[in-house]
């Protein structure tokens, strides 16, 4: 075992220097000048050392980004463009090293961290593409002889703060619309995975390289804790904060942001429901369902949480998943191919995933899976068999978001009753409706359906396309990002008249003469 621990720091330390990262950003082995330990989840073990922004850096990075705004602001989007298609050229070459490093940073099995790579991808072709479409509208005056306009201007910095479970696609969400939009990024990335940001950093750095007339200080990676992001939190000279956590961290970024008028893309928990309506498929209901509840670990904060499902067939879909959470492969994906279920980032995880079954079983739930397993192989990682609970009420622990494959099942009789408990929880990211019958589909997607920000029909609540905003409504904090016109966040908005005439008309038939 002790030669498996020590192959995967080599391994990493191998891939950080093929992606250029210089010595100087981490350590295999030193925690001198309070450098932080990093751990692979898939095994526990130490695989370097990356040390803190101070908070110099921090001014450093901040001053130097906004210097960059100057020049990049006034470069035609179409060429700012041009740096994100070789930003996605850089990621389609590293696509299986960068996929591989995921894997070891976050515990993802090798085709979720390559599709995480994936996404990044995608959102650069769709940035390049948008480079050529920063559209305004022109709009009917109301006086002879005038023009309005809208017009969308680069922003400023934006300061982007993301979280271990997508350790670099949501970076690139924001950062291929931001350097697009004409805005440079500083990226403050979990504690738990630094070295991922830094090797999408020097993948940067390649890209910018290719180009000429690319300010320095357009993208920078400031590593550290909480109080690196709340540094750039209340930074007035970044006007956008992008951030994805929990709901308390976005109840801490908010109002701190709003108390300098900074505006805020906040992605934060989600409890993610799906109902199976008697019509459904079970057959896609039930791989959609392990796919969404188990695929990650249950780590991603669009993974399927609650399930409701109709009384006649109830028995039968939960008796079709438990066969599946039972013989899902669970381990280290870089010892086993076949592995669908990693591990979780590590034992406070690990710990709260046992807390919410404890109290699941005082509220009377049903408990299936959720031991511990592979720990004699594994004794510092934390692998777990998911756990479906089947539970008498929606109380207690699912009501929250436990970042965890936990899986809720509660059957109902009338749909309207299922949709308000499918709707009765604070957060409101993403859901799913399982049903062959348009009436039923079409309700849950209306007004009167599901609240969140995003609610699919026949397959589950995870695995958004780049191409849709992506996002959540009440505690999930009501950013969104990505594609459709999430780009409008990191733009602002001038509205212009224009009078071609030789009168000076005022707008609401105002009178002013001055003689
Ligand atoms: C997240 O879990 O923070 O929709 C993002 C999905 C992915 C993104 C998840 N495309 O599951």
């Amino acid at each position: 075992m002790g030669i498996v621990l020590k192959d995967i720091a080599t391994d990493v330390d191998r891939l950080l220097r093929d992606f250029g990262v210089t010595q100087h950003l981490y350590r295999r082995d030193s925690t001198r000048n309070g450098a932080r330990e990093i751990r692979s989840p898939l095994t526990g073990a130490v695989i370097a050392c990356v040390a803190d922004a101070s908070p110099g850096d921090v001014a450093e990075a901040i001053k130097r980004a906004h210097d960059a705004f100057i020049r990049w602001r006034v470069i035609p989007a179409p060429r700012r463009g041009e740096l994100v298609r070789l930003l996605g050229e850089e990621l389609r070459a590293a696509k299986a090293a960068l996929g591989r490093l995921v894997t070891i940073e976050a515990g993802k099995i090798p085709s979720e961290g390559q599709g995480e790579v994936q996404e990044m991808i995608d959102i650069c072709d769709f940035a390049v593409g948008l480079s050529r479409q920063l559209h305004g509208l022109t709009i009917a005056s109301e006086r002879p002889d005038h023009r309005m306009m809208e017009q969308w201007h680069p922003l400023g910095p934006v300061g982007v703060i993301t979280s271990f479970n997508f350790p670099v696609a949501v970076w690139s969400w924001n950062a291929a619309l931001a350097l697009t939009c004409g805005n440079p990024v500083i990226w403050k990335p979990s504690e738990k995975t630094p070295l991922t940001a830094l090797a999408v950093q020097a993948l940067f750095e390649r890209a910018a390289a290719r180009m000429d007339g690319i300010p320095s200080g357009l993208s920078s990676v400031l590593t550290g804790g909480r109080e690196i992001g709340e540094l750039l939190v209340d930074d007035p000279r970044l006007p956008l904060i992008s951030a994805t956590g929990s709901t308390a961290m976005g109840r801490a970024v908010g109002p701190r942001l709003a108390q300098r008028f900074g505006r805020a893309i906040l992605e934060l928990g989600g409890n993610n429901a799906s109902i199976v309506c008697p019509s459904a498929d079970l057959e896609l209901a039930v791989r959609a369902i392990a796919f969404a509840a188990i695929g990650t670990a249950g780590q991603r904060c669009t993974s399927l949480r609650r399930l409701f499902v109709h009384r006649t067939v109830h028995d039968d879909c939960v008796a079709r998943l438990k066969r599946v959470y039972a013989s899902a492969r669970i381990g280290n994906p870089l010892d086993e191919p076949d592995v669908l279920v990693g591990p979780l980032i590590d034992g406070t995880a690990f710990q709260k995933m046992q807390d919410a079954l404890d109290e699941a079983r005082t509220l009377g739930g049903k408990v299936f899976g959720g031991e511990r397993v592979r720990e004699k192989q594994y004794p510092a990682a934390h692998y777990v068999r998911p756990a479906l609970v089947e539970m008498p009420a929606q109380t207690g622990p699912v009501l929250r978001e436990t970042f965890a494959p936990i899986l809720y099942v509660m059957p109902y009789t009338e749909f309207d009753e299922a949709l308000a408990l499918h709707n009765g929880v604070s957060q409101g990211l993403s859901s799913s409706i399982f049903s062959t019958d348009i009436r039923e589909v079409e309700k849950y997607l209306s007004v009167a359906g599901s609240d969140c920000g995003i609610a699919n029909a026949n397959i589950g609540p995870s695995g958004a396309e780049i191409g849709g905003a992506f996002g959540g409504e009440k505690d999930t904090g009501g950013g969104r990002e990505a594609g459709s016109d999430a780009w409008k966040a990191y733009m602002r908005r001038l509205t212009s008249t224009i009078n071609f005439g030789r009168a000076l008309p005022l707008a609401q038939g105002v009178r002013f003469d001055i003689d």
